[in-house]
């Protein structure tokens, strides 16, 4: 059996022991490599003086985990810089914060260069690799320049922007073409691979076979979606946790009979906060018998403080809370309670029970697995209501959720009142479609599916080969 060799931007050694205060991506990440074995390759988050390519190989629980130190200049050019000030602002559709330094591009591409350099000598001939995310596009061009023949494949957890968007970034072409150095490309949904297949097609001259894979470049590669899940059973058995239960309780306390609104975001300008803000200050206006009975739980961790565009979005949130409960509040009733303190899963998913409505109205987002945990983490008996964006990936699966356009403050607010009063039967019904979904289409699902694709690509290889 072919080991699996997983690339990702960062790796720590915690993330492989499979904690329950971890995401679910790395739970579903770890438990592959303890199947398949192999080596799970990244950034270790540390910076050293200057980059050495010194790796430290650690065993956690199974999972051989190797990662190396990046100097100043690359987190600063390849982290802060290409990955979070240009490629994220731009393939979330915002060119107005996309930043397109010089030395931006170089730091990447050199990064790229730098952490295939150091991975290459641990892959054996017939690993599977796996590249993780717009942080390594050209991870895969880089390994085969250095002589790696495995198959290799690229999941993209971020949206693919419309060509229109793409040729603002100069040397578009050339992030493109490094896409065809994988065997398989994974989108998180169809329209996202469409997206890549237009840029193809009309921009790069690009053809689709009659298999179905696409030829450019002198290349070819099969781009495909690959919706990504959570571990909904294990997400939902967190409800039941000691850490979960007593949340969920504190919670119910606290709402004291009112009807709660919950959000659980990376602080980001893609995920629509001020708009979401925006939205229910809106509700209230105009439905006054509404205060005091209704009020939002926000909760946004701090995430990239070092970019900018990151203090600008976290100071102008604390802003806007802050004057709509001061216009708004009463002496026992504050419309929004503005919370940034990291919560483990455990509470959080107390959180998401005890909550009525969740509020997922992201700009843009590759899928957000919010949307699925909170669908998880309801009481089948007695469901709270999904208002979602229909710029989210998990829109394209979630039909039964309450779609919303995030931009229009007034369908929101209409989205919410909605929700507040939709009957049992209604959002038990909508609840059901809703986590038979979240089920079938799990973590799992996604991996194995992923991974087969890759095994396929290896045994065409060796066909062929
Ligand atoms: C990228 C794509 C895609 C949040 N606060 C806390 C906490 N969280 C967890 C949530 C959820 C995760 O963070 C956020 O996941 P999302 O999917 O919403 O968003 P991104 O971080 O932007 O992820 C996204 C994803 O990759 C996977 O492919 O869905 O579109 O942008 O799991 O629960 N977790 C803990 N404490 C918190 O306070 N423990």
């Amino acid at each position: 059996m072919s080991r699996l060799i997983v690339v990702s931007n960062r790796v720590s050694p915690t993330q492989a022991q499979g904690a329950s205060s971890q995401g679910g991506l790395a739970m579903a990440i770890s438990a592959a490599l303890r199947e398949y074995g192999g080596i799970w390759f990244g950034w270790s988050g540390q910076a050293a003086p200057a980059f050495t390519g010194t790796i430290a190989m650690q065993k956690v629980d199974g999972v051989t985990v190797a990662t190396t130190d990046l100097d100043d200049q690359d987190i600063q050019e390849y982290y802060n810089g290409y990955a979070n000030r240009t490629l994220w602002p731009l393939f979330h559709y915002r060119i107005d914060l996309t930043a397109y330094d010089r030395s931006y591009g170089a730091g990447y591409a050199r990064v790229n260069g730098r952490l295939a350099e150091t991975l290459h000598p641990l892959i054996e001939p017939d690993d599977l690799v796996w590249v993780q995310d717009y942080h390594l596009i050209p991870m895969g061009r880089e390994l085969r320049e250095r002589g790696a023949a495995n198959a290799m494949g690229f999941f993209l957890h971020i949206p693919w922007p419309a060509r229109e968007l793409l040729v603002t970034l100069p040397r578009h072409r050339d992030l493109v073409e490094a896409m065809f150095h994988y065997d398989v490309v994974g989108f998180q949904t169809a329209e996202w691979c469409d997206a890549f297949k237009a840029y193809v097609l009309h921009e790069a001259g690009g053809t689709i076979l009659p298999d179905g894979r696409l030829s450019a470049f002198g290349r070819t590669v099969r781009a495909e979606a690959f919706p990504i899940g959570i571990d909904a059973q294990g997400f939902r058995h967190l409800c039941d946790t000691p850490g979960g239960q007593a949340s969920f309780q504190r919670m119910v306390e606290s709402k004291a009979g009112r009807r709660m609104l919950i959000g659980v975001d990376r602080l980001d300008y893609s995920k629509g906060l001020e708009e979401r803000f925006l939205a229910f200050e809106r509700l209230l206006q105009d439905h006054p018998s509404l205060r005091r009975e209704v009020f939002m739980l926000q909760i946004s961790t701090h995430s990239r403080e070092d970019v900018p565009e990151y203090q600008e979005i976290a100071s102008r949130l604390d802003a806007l809370s802050g004057r709509i409960n001061g216009a708004m509040a009463e002496m026992d009733w504050v419309p929004i309670r503005n919370v940034h303190r990291l919560h483990t899963r455990e509470e959080l998913a107390g959180l998401y029970r005890a909550a009525d409505v969740a509020l997922v109205t992201p700009l843009r987002d590759g899928m957000n697995l919010v949307a699925k945990e909170f669908v998880a983490a309801q009481d089948e008996a007695d469901p709270g209501v999904l208002v979602l964006s229909r710029f989210a990936g998990a829109a394209a699966q979630m039909r039964e959720a309450l779609i919303v356009n995030p931009f229009a403050r007034e369908d929101v607010a209409d989205a919410i009142k909605r929700a507040l009063g939709m009957p049992l039967e209604e959002r038990q019904r909508r609840w059901r479609a809703l986590m038979d979904g979240v089920e079938t289409d799990d973590l799992m699902a996604w991996r194995d599916s992923f991974v087969h694709g890759l095994q396929q690509a290896r045994d065409a290889g060796r066909q062929t080969g």
